[in-house]
């Protein structure tokens, strides 16, 4: 059964009222993915918020008749909700309520996969309902299931508050462990340089990604088609190898439990050599939420990362003045088609640039006969030259600042011992 559901916006004037109009697109667009249809969108316009049901009396009494009228379902508000507010709502209008937060945590839910997206959205899930709890399960059950209601938390949401919270610590303490885990394997990689692709929900990150690296991640017209990190190699010139990880997307106010029960997959970010903000440049809200992932960035600590704006969908595209205006106030970034490969020539050389001018040439003398050390350099950056002198040989590597200082370590160490 497909969801009939009606979309309910705010606006503190009417001139914000065309503002609100494209926060309602989005929210139909989310609802969408989410498996709802959309019959009806309101937008009041109220300076003031009513307290006990956010919008005022006459709103409220226009929302039970629509409901009744279109056979409404659930009824979703672009706005953050009190839980108070949200029960006085499904006490006046006899129809389930949930707001923007709700229905994103929901699209998680159904999207997870791994058991590390399945830990976080779960504790998401109990975070925003534990403010929820008193009285509210026996609501839900009365008004019934369906969106906003799915995923792991769903048979959790009644039980009692001791309950909730010991789930919720037995969460944390699994997403620890899987923090160590991450941590480790990262170590593992700091040697090489590290791409990764964030940016808006449906902003073309994963084509971008199987485009650049031959992977063959799940690319869909959903919002958050991608919540688990995906990170593959990328050889950008002989010997040049970096990693490319594609990693959730963001959106206008990504829910405060979403970006607290996510910090360590949205910490990807926090490891990049060079963040590429990957923007729809065929999307009309360009400017808007091309700063709401740089709030984003901030808000988890990745602000001040070396970025490289990455415009893609320019197939999309067909008046040439928009890319003329992006261009012009975004110089000196990349545009780019994830689906036919356009401009990822270009990307790789000015990306080809950057990496080069974090890299160093340095000379290693080691014994003849220890072919180990020789191996190691040969990992460690592209061998520029090679000769032997008197049962030694010497060799020229060109590679990652860093990565050599490692295999000089390795290399001094061996020779001591
Ligand atoms: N025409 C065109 N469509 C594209 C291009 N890149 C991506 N798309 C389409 O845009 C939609 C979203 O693409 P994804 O790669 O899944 O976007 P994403 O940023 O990974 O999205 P999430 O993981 O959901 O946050 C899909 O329908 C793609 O087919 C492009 O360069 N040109
Ligand atoms: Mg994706």
């Amino acid at each position: 059964m497909s969801w009939r559901i009606l979309l309910v916006g705010v606006a503190g004037s009417s001139r914000m009222r065309w503002s609100k109009a494209d926060s309602l697109e989005e929210l139909a667009a989310l609802t969408a993915t989410a498996g709802g249809v959309v019959v009806e969108r309101l937008i009041q316009v109220r300076p003031k918020i009513d307290p006990a049901t956010f919008v005022g009396k006459g709103m409220v009494e226009n929302l039970h008749q629509t409901c009744k009228e279109h056979h409404i379902a659930l009824l979703i508000f672009d706005e953050v909700l009190t839980p108070t507010q949200q029960r006085n709502l499904e006490d006046a209008i006899q129809v389930r309520v949930i707001d923007r937060a709700a229905l994103i945590l929901d699209i998680f839910a159904l999207h997870a996969r791994t058991a590390e997206a399945k830990i976080q959205v779960e504790l998401a899930q109990l975070e925003y309902q534990r403010t929820r709890l008193t009285g509210f399960g026996v609501e839900m059950s009365r008004l019934g299931g369906g969106i906003g209601t799915r995923g792991p938390g769903e048979t959790r949401l009644e039980v009692d508050r001791r309950r909730l919270e010991q789930r919720i610590t037995a969460l944390r303490k699994d997403l620890k462990g899987i923090d160590r885990e991450r941590a480790v394997q990262r170590d593992r990689r700091t040697e090489m340089f590290r791409l990764v692709l964030a940016g808006y929900t449906n902003a073309g990150k994963s084509t971008l990604l199987n485009r650049m690296t031959n992977a063959d991640v799940k690319v869909s017209d959903q919002l958050f088609a991608t919540l688990d990190p995906n990170t593959k190699p990328w050889q950008l010139a002989r010997n040049v190898n970096v990693l490319v990880t594609d990693t959730v997307g963001f959106i206008r106010n990504l829910p405060t439990q979403l970006v607290a029960s996510f910090r360590s997959t949205l910490s990807e970010v926090l490891d990049a050599s060079l963040v590429l903000h990957v923007v729809d440049a065929s999307d009309e809200q360009i400017d808007r939420k091309i700063d709401a992932v740089n709030e984003t960035l901030a808000a988890i600590g990745a602000g001040d990362k070396p970025v490289l704006m990455v415009f893609t969908k320019t197939d999309r595209v067909f008046d040439e003045a928009v890319l003329k205006r992006l261009k012009r106030s975004y110089a000196r970034s990349a545009f780019v088609s994830g689906a036919t490969g356009d401009g990822i020539d270009e990307l790789k050389a000015e990306l080809m640039g950057r990496v080069g001018r974090g890299m160093v040439t340095r000379t290693f003398t080691v014994p003849e006969h220890r072919l180990d050390l020789v191996s190691l350099l040969h990992d460690a950056g592209r061998v520029v030259q090679e000769e032997q002198l008197k049962g030694k040989r010497r060799l020229k590597v060109t590679g990652f600042k860093q990565s050599l200082a490692r295999a000089r370590g390795k290399v001094d160490a061996a020779l001591r011992g």
